[in-house]
């Protein structure tokens, strides 16, 4: 379908579609639409792990050549606004850390505690399990011993890198979105708390220009979701942006971006989804078991409401 604007987004996040779409209506511009549509999750906690009370955190948001994200926020929730400040405010591209949240602070948002019920228990289950490698690599826990979090074994063993993904892909903690305004413009973001059980400092693929997404309003928009780790090296948003330019069905290039993708990580959990200037849209994602269908939400004048594709 090909009608302005167009407002698409990952996941069955619907409240972050109709705020995004309502922007739009308003008269607000593209990334207002992406900055409130996104933010929406994050009031929400959309799946429970977009915003706070999840792991910590990573977003971004970008315009045009526009680019401005903060990575490992720590204390704040309204990560995409202060991705917002940092393109309106800085000369900057990424903030990261606590330095990101003493920037946040200056700009005037709340220094909070994140933590919730659901937060807590989610830590303390996984205590719970001992031995649990999660991100560590080449490691075997030993099983006669308590390892704790993010402690890597005293005595290791060495196996295989894992080709599968060990994120579940129960786990939707992002919400990537890319508007089309009727004039063509196009702008696009994310907002996520990245990957449950991370080890400290990591970064993943969302507020990563190219990676999470891209957008660019002489050819198009997209942006990704699943296991950052392994995507981010493949820099898909950028791809399927740049297959889009050179005239590629938006659907297409999503399904090229993935196969790349596979080529080297077979069994990666991923989805994108990409729109070009003149509204038509796409999606793809990797088929493995738990995920054979991916949802998005897909709103435009062609559609009575934002309707939820798979
Ligand atoms: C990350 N891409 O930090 C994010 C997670 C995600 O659905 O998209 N989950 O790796």
């Amino acid at each position: 379908a090909a009608a302005l604007p167009v407002v698409i987004n990952t996941w069955a996040f619907r409240t972050a579609a109709e705020t995004a779409w309502r922007v739009l209506e308003s008269g607000g511009s593209e990334l207002d639409a992406v900055e409130r549509g996104c933010g929406q999750c994050e009031i929400d906690q959309c799946d429970g792990s977009v915003g706070y009370g999840g792991s910590p955190d990573e977003r971004n948001c970008m315009e045009k050549i526009f680019f401005g994200a903060v990575a490992g926020l720590r204390r704040v929730k309204n990560a995409i606004g202060v991705a917002r400040k940092v393109i309106e405010y800085t000369k900057h591209t990424l903030l990261v850390g606590e330095s990101a949240s003493l920037f946040a602070v200056r700009m005037g948002f709340p220094y909070e505690d994140l933590t919730t019920q659901k937060s807590l228990s989610l830590y303390s289950e996984w205590l719970n399990q001992s031995c649990q490698p999660n991100y560590w690599k080449n490691v075997v826990p030993d099983s006669s011993k308590s390892c704790g979090p993010y402690k890597r074994p005293e005595k290791v063993t060495y196996k295989e890198e894992q080709t599968s993904s060990q994120r579940s892909v129960h786990n939707h903690d992002t919400i990537g979105m890319v508007v089309i305004g009727v004039n063509g413009t196009v702008a696009s973001g994310t907002s996520t708390n990245g990957a449950v059980h991370k080890i400290p400092g990591r970064v993943g693929d969302s507020p990563i220009a190219g990676a999470g997404s891209y957008a660019d309003s002489t050819a198009g928009g997209a942006a990704a979701t699943g296991d950052g780790d392994v995507m981010m090296r493949f820099l898909p948003s950028y791809q399927a942006v740049e297959y889009m330019r050179m005239g590629t069905d938006p659907t297409v290039a999503c399904q090229k971006v993935i196969s790349r993708i596979k080529k080297y990580a077979p069994k990666f959990f991923g989805a994108i989804i990409c729109a070009n200037t003149t509204g038509s849209y796409g999606a793809a994602c990797n088929k493995i078991p738990g995920l054979t269908q991916f949802h998005f939400i897909v709103s435009s004048p062609l559609l009575s409401r934002p309707t939820e594709q798979a």
